[in-house]
């Protein structure tokens, strides 16, 4: 059944209407706990490279987000559930990974049948609204009118540049606020996926800048199927669309180094731009009455290949694809100024919210609360963070499965190629350490833990050899 949408205006005169109600009952207690939760602003870019911001990379221009972040925690090895827009926002959204909620690539078929028909995996914003929150949608949605999936009011903006979902979100957080009614307002940027339109004032930026390359830079992929971004056996290289503008992409490989650093310096100015609208959107949250009881979490929905292994777009489990840049910034937390080395999952948003919110934690959700790392950005979270992508068009079982410990990482593909990094030594990903015999031990402990993430997440590939 669907509930018609109201105004935030009209839901805070109900709020107000029920909270004066619930203090008579109450006969002068203390006011109810919701009047002290916090609200939620959430940030999601689309194909945000972990290394395509200024606190990571002084070569990209972020003023507004390097400032932000060194304000909060920086969340420095941060894993996607999935490197794919679709998969990714279904998975960040019901807290599973992409084979229990079944959309594992660019249709949200399976999302709307396991998290709106069946209830199986209720989204955040259901489980926020039931509790009293009051949640809104703006920007590229991927999963169908947003509405349809639980936000109480939004809009689904289809322009390149952002302006019109940030201009939503502004009016939005202009508005009066109450706090008997406190929100989540997810802002999902568009910026900087392909293609690339930051615009001549931004271009200038970088039109001198010698960009620096990644050591692990190729003209052409390799042939091993880790670096597959299609069906298995079909390697197929995607960094083009029907709409891209004539002569400003290649439609694929060979890429020389002039090459990447034209895109790059089109990719980096559009962040740019992206990094100005954020800064605008924070002023004005910053001139409301409720900056400081907002928590802002940024990340973005999947990473991006610069060149890096001879690729462009994401959907390989290797860094540049499944680790992206995240941050949260909030007045309570009590380590701000901190990077975190911890292992955090994408999946770990919807349990930070209701463990911050004060609502019982769901058995079922695959992330971990975050607040410990509020407190001490050293806590240990887990073990291991794992990703999977079954990549465009394809079916759970098939694709690529990761498994990222603090300093090794098990990738298993499609077609049973084992990979086995020492990503403290090589962080580039460049030289398969699967075969040396000191890493046996390592190897055995990795496809241990990729066994039991298998079984969590319902994987039905056949399991790493030996477990
Ligand atoms: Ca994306």
């Amino acid at each position: 059944m669907s509930k018609a949408p109201i105004s935030r205006k009209e839901f805070l005169a109900r709020a107000a209407l029920g909270s004066a109600a619930m203090a008579l009952s109450a006969r002068g207690q203390e006011p109810p706990p919701s009047a002290r939760r916090p609200n939620f602003l959430v940030i999601l870019t689309d194909d945000l490279a972990y290394r395509a911001v200024g606190y990571n990379n002084s070569a990209v221009k972020t003023p507004n987000l390097d400032r932000l972040a060194r304000e909060g925690v920086i969340f420095d090895r941060a894993y996607i559930a999935t490197p794919i827009c679709a998969a990714s926002r279904a998975s960040l959204l019901t807290g599973v990974f992409p084979q229990q909620h079944g959309s594992v690539g660019l249709d949200p078929e399976g999302f709307h049948r396991s998290a709106i028909e069946d209830r199986r995996y209720p989204t955040l914003e259901h489980t926020l609204s039931a509790a009293g929150y009051h949640t809104a949608f703006c920007g590229k949605s991927h999963l169908g009118p947003p509405r349809d999936y639980g936000f109480a009011e939004g809009e689904e903006h289809k322009d390149r540049t952002d302006d019109e979902p940030l201009a939503w979100a502004s009016r939005f957080l202009s508005l009066p606020f109450s706090e008997e009614a406190p929100f989540l307002l997810w802002v999902a940027m568009r910026q900087p996926h392909i293609p690339l339109e930051p615009g001549p004032e931004w271009l200038k930026l970088y039109e001198n800048a010698e960009l620096p390359i990644d050591p692990n830079f190729l003209e052409t992929p390799p042939p091993e199927s880790q670096y597959n971004q299609g069906l298995p056996g079909e390697h197929f290289y995607r960094e083009w669309s029907e709409d891209t503008p004539a002569g400003q992409l290649r439609s694929g490989p060979p890429r020389t180094r002039e090459e990447l650093r034209t895109f790059l310096r089109a990719y980096y100015a559009t962040v740019s731009r992206l990094d100005s609208q954020v800064g605008a959107l924070l002023d004005t949250l910053k001139a409301s009455s409720h900056y400081e009881n907002t928590v802002i979490f940024f990340l973005s929905d999947n990473g991006y290949h610069l060149g890096n292994h001879g690729l462009g777009n994401k959907i390989t489990m290797h860094e540049e694809s499944v680790r992206v840049p995240m941050f949260v910034h909030w007045h309570g937390l009590q380590s701000a100024n901190t990077r975190s080395e911890s292992l955090v999952s994408s999946l770990d948003l919807y349990p930070t919210m209701l463990d911050l919110a004060g609502i019982a934690p769901l058995p079922h959700l695959a992330g971990l609360s975050l607040t410990p790392l509020f407190r001490d950005p050293a806590a240990r979270l887990r073990e291991f963070a794992a990703s999977e992508c079954v990549g465009v068009g394809g079916k759970p079982g098939m694709g690529h499965r990761m498994v990222r410990t603090k300093d090794w990482k098990y990738i298993l593909t499609d077609t049973n190629e084992e990979v086995l990094f020492d990503e403290a030594r090589d962080p580039y990903e460049m030289t398969n350490a699967v075969e040396e015999a000191a890493n046996a031990d390592v190897l055995q402990t990795h496809r241990r833990y990729m066994s039991e993430w298998m079984r969590q997440a319902g994987d039905t590939h056949a399991p790493p050899p030996g477990v």
